[in-house]
């Protein structure tokens, strides 16, 4: 079995291929970049395997590609791959919301990858995070609302940000070349162009993709996206209105039981989720929960949740969504 990594030297290329040799995934690799990174070298499973420049004939020999370069990239290089009939798991927003495609959180949706006609899309990291964290309260409670408010790491950026923030640590005066401000000792209100309502795509994403992940086109998401200085775990304030009430004892004996999920939830004894204490681990934490006193119906709760965004909200949802593809 051959497997392509396609913008393989990114920030998430770089996870999957640590992701698949993590798992021992049993397969040949075929590393896939532009033509600045071709000759590189990388270790795979005790073997160098040297990345080649993307081109219309990458995929020739190939059976299955996980898909991590930006959107334009992704729309000129899928057509080559559906030509090859290579099965896509792709990490790029381009053909999230096509209805010919399947949008998975393995831990949630996994029936829906069957129903791929070659091409699987991964959700945006916030939506991942959020989701798993949410996933046991909604099945038990039904969430009709969600308001967010989240702390992105600079890591949804790419490799270009968590430079940003490592320059600008020791020297604020270096210009950012990912943000619009500088990032460190501050924090950016803006991820992704905002359109007429004022509203920006990333605060969209989670609304449009909840919808689909969960089946729920009722769904309503009011988000707020922030950036915050921090290199690679995603953070998140969630209030969540749900048909039935709640109770706050019941909610974290769901979330301690919900898949990918660890309950953070002591904090009057200082334990509850943090960005550093999710690094570089692929569990979402979840933690002060609560009862929204300013709902008086009883039906709304409140969660902090963080996850590691590279990891859980991009290379390691796609490869888990790549094994079970493969069985
Ligand atoms: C960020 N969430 O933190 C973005 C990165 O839709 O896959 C991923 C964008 C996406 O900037």
């Amino acid at each position: 079995m051959k497997i392509a990594i396609v913008g393989a030297t990114g920030a998430v290329g770089q996870q999957m291929l640590q992701c698949l040799e993590e798992r021992n995934f049993d397969c040949d690799l075929k590393l896939l970049a532009s033509a600045r990174s071709k000759g590189k070298v990388f270790s795979y499973r005790g073997k160098d395997v040297v990345v080649e420049e993307l081109n219309e004939h990458s995929f020739d020999d190939v059976d299955y590609a996980l898909g991590a370069t930006e959107n334009d990239l992704t729309k000129k290089w899928m057509p080559w791959a559906q030509k090859n009939n290579v099965i896509v798991v792709d990490n790029s927003s381009a053909f999230r919301l096509d209805p010919d495609v399947p949008l998975v959180i393995p831990e949630i949706n996994p029936e829906d990858i069957a129903k791929n006609h070659g091409l699987i899309a991964n959700p945006n990291c916030a939506t991942i995070i959020a989701l798993v964290a949410l996933n046991g309260l909604n099945k038990r409670y039904k969430i009709k609302r969600i308001i967010c408010s989240t702390y992105q790491a600079v890591s949804g950026a790419g490799v270009k940000g968590i430079k940003d923030l490592e320059n600008q640590s020791k020297d604020p005066s270096i210009p950012s070349q990912a943000f619009q401000y500088q990032i460190a000792y501050n924090l950016i209100p803006q991820i992704g162009s905002f359109d007429d309502l004022g509203i920006s795509k990333e605060e969209w994403k989670m609304q449009n993709e909840g919808r689909k992940i969960w089946h729920n086109d009722d769904l309503l998401v009011n988000c707020t996206c922030v950036r915050v200085p921090i290199y690679r775990s995603h953070s998140e304030s969630i209030t969540i209105e749900c048909e039935e009430e709640v109770d706050v004892k019941e909610a974290q004996e769901i979330v301690a039981k919900t898949e990918g999920c660890v309950l953070k939830d002591d904090p009057k004894n200082g334990i509850y989720p943090m960005p550093l204490d999710t690094t570089n681990q692929d569990l979402v934490y979840v933690g002060r929960i609560r009862k929204d006193i300013s709902d008086l119906t009883g039906h709304s709760l409140i969660v902090f949740c963080c996850g590691d965004q590279i990891r859980k909200g991009a290379a390691t949802n796609a490869v888990q969504i790549l094994e079970k593809l493969v069985k």
